[in-house]
């Protein structure tokens, strides 16, 4: 669904000069799920589903747990992903102790060199009682992300929070990088948002930085936007990782998506990049040829 998009941005700049910037993407995905009519159950194979799957491929694939003694065995699977009263479905099912996985959805856009751009859904997540991380991201490698992440209340160490990073967020030594992450309590004691209710994510991807913003407030900016090239996700998962989810969620958790609208330009780079020592300002491709 490709389209070109005219975006006017209105830069307010410190010292209340008003700047006005135009920016042009070539590529939009957009879908909003409320004008959907039809409930799909089937998003892999209903016709009903063909400009979905048209942007969009569903996760089923094994996640097996690297060391069982901090994390779960975790299986996406393509049943837990359909269209339902006018919202995209993510469920993560109810989890307990002695199951053989836990069993979570996932979506990824076709396109795989997406470059900068706007990027915006529009969710809520309900029915957890214990660990889920409901995401949505834009994703080049494990060295280069702009993530979303909503962590439930349960076990983690991080639970009850909404993450808002920038990946690498750790140093060569895994200490934090000052700046990467942006994160802030769901309780309503530390004016928390309600994630049972649809609030609005975003964030906007230029080569001079990353702005996130909820519900049109901005929250977080990084000056450290990660080479383009990338695809766009939104998962609902756990891993029974302390430092992640926590013990997955004992009852089934649904991320409903109202909408998503994303509009950016591809990149058209040969072959992909690590990020891998970018801080030092250097780009490395997988052949370790530097930048
Ligand atoms: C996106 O691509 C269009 C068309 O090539 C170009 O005019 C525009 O400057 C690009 N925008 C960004 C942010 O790179
Ligand atoms: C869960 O989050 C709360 C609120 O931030 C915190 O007090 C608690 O210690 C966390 N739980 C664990 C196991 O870390
Ligand atoms: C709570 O959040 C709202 C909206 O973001 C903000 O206007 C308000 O000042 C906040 N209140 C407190 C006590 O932080
Ligand atoms: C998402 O859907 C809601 C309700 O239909 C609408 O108000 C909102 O403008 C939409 N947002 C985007 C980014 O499309
Ligand atoms: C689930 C989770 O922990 N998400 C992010 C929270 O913030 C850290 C950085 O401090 C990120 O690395 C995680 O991806």
């Amino acid at each position: 669904m490709a389209s070109l998009v005219l975006m006017l941005l209105s830069v307010i700049t410190f010292g209340s000069l008003v700047a006005s910037q135009s920016d042009e993407y070539t590529h939009s995905i957009v879908h909003d799920f409320s004008t959907y009519k039809d409930n799909v159950d089937k998003l892999l194979t209903d016709d009903k589903a063909k400009d979905f799957r048209n942007d969009w491929q569903l996760y089923d694939y094994w996640q097996r747990a690297d060391n069982p003694t901090i994390r779960v065995d975790a299986k996406y699977d393509h049943e837990n992903v359909r269209i339902k009263d006018g919202a995209l479905i993510l469920e993560q099912k109810g989890w307990k102790e002695g199951d053989d996985k836990v069993s979570m959805a996932g979506i990824q856009s076709q396109l795989l060199n997406i470059g900068y751009g706007t990027f915006t859904t529009v969710f809520k997540v309900t029915g957890d009682d214990g660990g889920s991380v409901a995401s949505f991201f834009w994703y080049r490698d494990d060295r280069a992300e702009i993530d979303v992440e909503i962590v439930t209340r349960g076990t983690s160490l991080v639970n009850d929070t909404m993450n808002w990073t920038t990946h690498p967020s750790l140093d060569d030594l895994g200490n934090p990088i000052f700046g990467a992450t942006v994160r802030v309590p769901l309780d309503p004691k530390f004016n928390g948002t309600n994630i049972r209710e649809y609030h609005e994510y975003r964030f906007d991807y230029s080569k001079d930085n990353v702005k996130y913003f909820l519900d049109g407030t901005l929250v977080h900016e990084d000056l450290r936007p990660p080479l383009p090239g990338g695809n766009l996700q939104l998962k609902l998962w756990a891993d029974g990782n302390m430092w992640w989810s926590g013990k997955p969620s004992a009852t089934t958790v649904t991320m409903s998506v109202q909408n998503i609208t994303a509009h950016f330009n591809l990149t058209e780079e040969p072959k992909p990049m690590a990020a891998r020592s970018w801080w030092t300002g250097y780009w490395c491709d997988y052949d370790g040829l530097c930048a």
